[in-house]
């Protein structure tokens, strides 16, 4: 083993962070043996009392408190560099003998920052979210239960609660992990109507607009040096590929760890593929093994009540895959998916009206599924 890999989360990357040297109480008692720990975690989590890895959600500035994001933790090469833009979230035990110092280096894929604690071997901690919490109570009698990460129950720590769940990335040796979030909508109507009675331009996503594009703001935003919520993401929608393909990629790492989340502006069919190629270092078995979980996920959308009786917003397919031909694709965040009122229903391959609540779900997955057969057709160099 490399004794420069160093563990590394990851979710995304907006706003500051920091590294810190891992120390000798951060390994534990019980170091472990052979293969290195990986987390990640999805939608919500919640504590057990008897973690191997401990949190330090003090070191995370970030005053956002919403349910929702991925963490991985996994091999870096520590460079000697320092990212003062990462946030360190998670300590993890680690193999190394307890007098060594390690660097560890926190990314951000997608999700709000602050939200995860590693819990015991193979579950995750996710702030608690009433609404991620419900979904999961709900899904578990449904078609879609194989599609998403273990649920263990609330559980509190610390004097917050959590969300238990698994670590999808147990099964992983050396994970490449992407982010796809699904649906031509990425906020929820509710959003839209209390932005429209009581418009809040913030600052913060004026910033992050004029960042991708300068002349991205009208220029009564520019004046104001604001965007309410709801037009900062139809902006995010129509310069991705949420709009036209009802699905866009928001964030990716790779197994040498490096991480990328610059896809806003990765619009068109043909800048996905590529995306997607980079993504399995042109593996074809690879990409027909997600095609073919896709398939799997697609037939049990059309199956599943949860999803016929929910509005789906900001909902992520996770992809991971590693070098022995492992690929999985899950369902995760549920931190905005919502219960429609009794009776009503949504088809989810409908343009979206305001009022109709649709989510354009099930439009996006067939448009990602064409997407990565006309990745497959094209072939490969790696059968
Ligand atoms: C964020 C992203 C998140 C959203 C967040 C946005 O933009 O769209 O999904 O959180 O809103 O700032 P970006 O990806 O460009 O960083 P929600 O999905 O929870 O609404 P927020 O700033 O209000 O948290």
């Amino acid at each position: 083993m490399d004794a420069h890999r160093v563990p590394q989360v990851t979710i995304t990357p907006d706003g500051g962070g920091s590294s810190r040297e891992m120390q000798q109480e951060d390994w534990g008692e019980n170091p472990v043996d052979g293969a290195l720990r990986r987390k990640l975690s999805t939608s919500s989590v919640s504590s057990t009392g008897s973690s191997a890895v401990e949190s330090e959600d003090d070191l995370l500035s970030d005053s956002e408190s919403k349910s929702r994001g991925i963490i991985t933790l996994e091999h870096l090469v520590d460079t000697g560099e320092n990212k003062p833009w990462w946030k360190l979230k998670t300590i993890v035990q680690w193999p190394f003998s307890a007098t060594q110092r390690r660097k560890v280096n926190w990314v951000q894929l997608a999700g709000h920052k602050g939200n995860f604690k590693a819990a015991d071997e193979g579950t995750i901690l996710k702030k608690y979210s009433e609404n991620e919490m419900l979904c999961f109570e709900r899904l578990r009698n449904d078609a879609l239960l194989p599609f998403v990460p273990v649920y263990h129950g609330i559980v509190e720590k610390d004097g917050e609660s959590f969300l238990h769940m698994a670590d999808l990335l147990m099964t992983f040796d050396l994970p490449n992990v992407m982010d796809c979030k699904m649906g031509v909508r990425t906020y929820l109507e509710d959003e839209l109507v209390r932005a429209r009675e009581r418009p809040k331009p913030r600052e913060d996503l004026y910033n992050k607009m004029v960042q991708v594009d300068g002349e991205g703001p009208t220029p009564q935003e520019h004046s104001q040096r604001g965007v309410t919520k709801p037009r900062y993401m139809q902006w995010r929608e129509s310069l991705s590929s949420s709009n036209t393909m009802g699905f866009r990629i928001e964030g990716i790492k790779k197994c040498d760890g490096t991480c990328r989340t610059d896809f806003k502006k990765t619009r068109s069919e043909q800048d996905v593929m590529l995306v997607f190629k980079d993504f399995v270092g042109g593996n074809a078995k690879i990409i027909k093994s997600y095609l073919s979980r896709l398939l799997e996920i697609r037939q049990a959308l059309t199956a599943s009540e949860f999803f016929k009786r929910h509005e789906v917003i900001g909902s992520s397919l996770l992809f991971i895959h590693d070098h022995t031909g492992n690929a999985q694709v899950w369902i995760i965040d549920f931190g905005k998916t919502t219960a429609l009122p009794e009776g009503h229903t949504l088809k989810h391959n409908v343009p979206w009206r305001e009022g109709n609540r649709e989510d354009g779900y099930l439009w996006g997955l067939q448009n990602l599924i064409h997407t990565l057969e006309a990745v497959s057709g094209e072939g490969s160099s790696q059968e």
